[in-house]
């Protein structure tokens, strides 16, 4: 299941996890799908290349529908290719026109090197896993069929309506179709197209919600809402998406839910298990949210890649909210100039948008955390990524996480780097300012001076009267390691650090709250943070089978005063 609901009355559709086979250098296993091969005995460590292999029975045209490949995928049926996909963390589609009936070979040759190909995925304070770690799906669409639906909610005083975007793509033949879309199960026509095999067009109108159910987080109410393609009078396919009622906006220094400031109970979260590396089944998925909830979160930031929509569909339905992330943590001045940097990114953020814009609870799409915002050259990258998300979707405020303050807050002069100013330069260009800090674990200031400085200082440079988040606070702590002094990687120093952060933040209403960094434990890549303990990011409130860290309880007493 790609989602928690179904989104077709009209397409047939078989699922596709379930064991395929899977081939290194002759080696063969049987292994389940979704999954990453960093679960298979043997397989722990292995960086490259793999075959995935299974048959299908099927015939016509048949589109392979995948969640997300580990990060670059080809897939071939019978040894034809039928497309490739760079980018781990977004979906595709790759269609099989006028398949003849049987059966079929599908493979998928998985990659997750790190490499000249690959702007983003690098070695890095996360795992890049390998695998079809998401699912998948074989559908079998006509001569034409619908893809990309999206729905934003529209507030205009009391009155609400929906933009639909659809998109219609040519299968075989040339098709002359009709596109409706059902909202309130009363029918508007979107447009009438001919599409050749291969094109796409788009569709858009804006419909009213007569009868609204409010969507809030105590009461998640959907709309649904249904496209149809017409062809001769018959309905030959068809596309179901929800979206909810309620509005998010940047008010000065506030963020509006519904017209009502919230206060942020965040966490970072890595998808990262220690049983299922990056691909967490529904139910490890649902304990995550409730853990959260527990802890008394309201808030997930998905740190630092757009998230399984599955998990996101839960979001919803659970009522936590969601700062999404499109792919990028720390790249450096050097990185962001890659010959396939802008590409990889622009290739993301479209991709992350057109599949996640109808989720109610994303209420700030987030991009380059910890980049080079304070390089002159890299400005206009912030500036071009950011009017990207603006242009393809005005209806929630941008954010990115630096960690730049001036030498003023840090102390440190900064390296008189040409080209590099003293601190971050791009906090005019987004809607929400947004600080990662570790007062007390990577300098010692005390956190309620230091937290206060640096929100000070984003005001005077390009934060003023904007919403402020603390998006990542946090101390490293390796589960089990008690000690009675306190030292460094203890549970006792974790959670004595967090409390402090967190006090901070309680008593500073100026800001629109926090996420704390970070969930649980995850893996880092090797060939990078080697020189982390146990080769994880141990800043988990949990570790990374979900046991409780003693700064557990401390978030838990603490987190709900931030309201
Ligand atoms: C950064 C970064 C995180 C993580 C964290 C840490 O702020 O955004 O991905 O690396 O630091 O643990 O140091």
């Amino acid at each position: 299941m790609l989602r928690t609901f179904a989104t077709s009355k009209i397409r047939p559709y078989i699922s596709l996890d379930g064991l395929w086979q899977m081939t290194v250098n002759n080696q063969e296993w049987q292994v389940y799908v979704p999954g990453c091969r960093e679960t298979v005995p043997g397989m722990e460590n292995y960086r490259g290349i793999s075959r995935y292999e299974r048959t299908v029975e099927g015939e016509g045209n048949l589109l392979f529908a995948f969640s997300g490949i580990s990060h670059t995928a080809r897939i071939c049926l019978d040894g034809k290719e039928l497309g490739r996909h760079e980018g781990a963390y977004t979906g595709f589609s790759v269609l099989a026109a006028d398949v003849k009936p049987g059966e079929h070979r599908l493979t998928v040759d998985v990659d997750n090197s790190f490499g000249e190909a690959n702007a983003l995925s690098v070695p890095n304070d996360y795992m890049t896993y390998g695998g079809i770690f998401r699912s998948c799906q074989m559908e079998t669409v006509a001569s034409a069929y619908l893809s990309h639906l999206r729905l934003i909610p529209r507030k205009n005083r009391d009155e609400w309506a929906i933009d639909v975007k659809v998109r219609l793509n040519g299968a075989s033949g040339i098709t002359s179709s009709e596109i409706y879309c059902i909202l309130e199960e009363k029918e508007y026509k979107l447009g009438t197209a001919s599409v050749k095999v291969g094109e796409q067009v788009e569709f858009s109108g804006r419909f009213p919600v007569r009868s609204p159910g409010i969507y809030s987080l105590e009461h998640p109410a959907f709309t649904y809402v249904r496209c149809v393609l017409r062809e001769d009078g018959k309905d030959i396919d068809d596309l179901i998406e929800r979206t909810g009622l309620r509005t998010i906006r940047a008010q000065e220094t506030k963020i509006l839910f519904n017209g009502q400031p919230v206060r942020i109970r965040g966490f970072n979260r890595h998808e990262d298990h220690a049983l299922f590396g990056s691909s967490l089944p529904p139910a490890a998925m649902v304990q995550d949210l409730q853990l959260i909830k527990d802890l008394g979160g309201n808030a997930v930031r998905t740190s630092h890649y757009p998230n399984d929509p599955y998990f996101l569909d839960l979001c919803d339905e659970m009522g936590i909210l969601v700062w999404e992330e499109s792919h990028a943590r720390g790249l450096s001045e050097e990185q962001m100039h890659h010959p396939l940097f802008l590409q990889q990114s622009r290739q993301c953020i479209e991709e992350m948008i057109l599949r996640d814009s109808s989720h109610p609870v994303i209420f700030i799409w987030g991009l380059l955390n910890e980049c080079a915002s304070c390089a002159d050259s890299c400005r206009p990258i912030y500036q071009e990524l950011i009017g990207l998300i603006r242009s393809l979707d005005d209806s929630r405020p941008i954010t990115y996480a630096t960690c730049y303050p001036g030498s003023e807050v840090t102390g440190q002069k900064p390296e008189a780097k040409k080209g590099y100013s003293d601190g971050d330069q791009c906090l005019d260009l987004c809607d929400v300012v947004s600080f990662n800090s570790y007062p007390g674990w990577y300098h010692s200031a005390p956190s309620k001076e230091y937290l206060k400085k640096v929100r000070n200082w984003a005001r005077q440079h390009g934060g003023e009267n904007k919403p402020y988040i603390v998006s990542e606070i946090g101390a490293g702590a390796v589960y089990g390691f008690r000690s009675r002094t306190k030292d460094k990687w203890s549970e006792e120093r974790q959670a004595d650090l967090l409390q402090e952060q967190l006090e901070a933040i309680i008593n500073d209403e100026d800001t629109c709250g926090v996420f704390i960094w970070q969930f649980a434990d995850c893996r880092v890549s090797s060939e990078w943070f080697y020189g982390r303990p146990r080769t994880m990011n141990n800043k988990g409130i949990l570790d990374e089978y979900r046991r409780p860290k003693l700064a557990a309880d401390r978030v838990r007493d603490l987190l709900p005063n931030i309201r």
